[in-house]
């Protein structure tokens, strides 16, 4: 009797060491759930994988990163927001509808290339831009690069978009892509990415416009038969996470999110670079028919109807700023 009650007494002890350790271990470990709406193989899933790496390496395995495909990019935002989820990598398409002062960087025809936009996104404009993003309850992390974006048409084709008006393109959920684009005479389809492959297949639109990385991950040229370089718009990318998160991280854990976003946008521009070169061919090699567009500026031109409007909205000197940013 002596004896088992000892016995039940050290089990009870070893039962309540092991919970307690099991509550501070669980305090210790965290999980960032991060969503991203491209394939794995991918530029956006290149950067989710670079980013994982880097904080798990750093925190030694405090922060577990989950990556997941979530492709309804406004859903995933709302989510980050309220906190379902942690973070999120996509395009800036929707972003607008949460932090307005972000669609100045959606005016088409805003960014010569790369260079210029990346240049912009890493100066203090890009900085004041993330800035913004805290307001939301949503923190900025890093820009990160979706791409210049083109156009593809299923069975329509277009030598200049005089051919496109009264024409059904699906944008982004996209205030200022919608408002070049009506200025065009085109009928603007607002979307999210999730519904776009079936409104492909089902030709509730006459086309599309992405970037070379998302219609090449995506397959989105089996859906369609000629892909125009219009390269009109370029389109930002972003890792933001949810704010309150980010302020109940410590120093190491903010610091390792930090260096995993920057990663992640190394990762991605490197792959979003590979995909405007080699990927062109390897679209042309399956059989989507590749048009060089030698008239930009007639879409230019076509969308200009809308410039007094971007003008009002965001600030002509703004928009001069960016136009005319020079690197140091
Ligand atoms: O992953 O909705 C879109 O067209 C965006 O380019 C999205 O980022 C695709």
């Amino acid at each position: 009797m002596k004896h088992l009650k000892r016995t039940t007494l050290t089990a009870l002890a070893s039962l309540t060491l092991a919970a307690s350790v099991g509550v501070s271990a669980a305090a210790a470990q965290t999980t960032l759930t991060v969503t991203h709406s491209s394939p794995a193989d991918s530029h956006f899933g290149v950067a989710a994988i670079a980013f994982k790496e880097v904080v798990e390496k750093e925190t030694n395995g405090a922060i577990t990163v989950v990556i997941q495909r979530g492709d309804n990019e406004r859903e995933a935002i709302e989510s980050t927001q309220l906190g379902a989820q942690e973070c999120a990598i996509g395009s800036a398409g929707p972003l607008g509808n949460f932090i307005p002062e972000i669609r100045v960087l959606d005016v088409p025809f805003l960014f010569d290339n790369y260079a210029h936009a990346r240049g912009v996104l890493d100066s203090e404009i890009g900085d004041e831009l993330l800035a913004k993003f805290d307001a939301s309850g949503l923190k900025g992390v890093a820009w990160l690069e979706n791409g210049f974006r083109h156009l593809t048409t299923g069975t329509k084709t277009v030598s200049g978009p005089e051919d496109m008006r009264g024409m059904k393109i699906r944008t982004m959920e996209n205030e200022v892509h919608m408002k070049a684009w009506q200025a065009a005479g085109v009928l603007p389809t607002p979307m999210a990415f999730s519904e776009l492959p079936s409104a492909l297949q089902q030709g509730t639109v006459d086309g599309q416009e992405n970037s070379i990385s998302v219609i090449l991950s995506n397959n989105l040229d089996m859906m369609q038969k000629h892909l125009y370089l219009t390269r009109y718009v370029y389109s930002p990318g972003i890792l933001l996470c949810n704010l309150d998160f980010i302020d109940g991280l410590d120093d190491a854990g903010r610091k390792a999110v930090d260096d995993g976003a920057q990663a992640a946008a190394v990762a991605n521009r490197a792959r979003i670079e590979q995909d405007d070169t080699a990927g062109i061919e390897t679209l042309r090699g399956r059989g989507i028919e590749v048009i060089e567009v030698a008239n930009r500026d007639a879409f230019r031109e076509a969308m200009s109807g809308a410039n007094a409007d971007f003008d009002a909205q965001f600030g002509a000197d703004l928009l001069k700023r960016i136009r005319e940013w020079k690197a140091q």
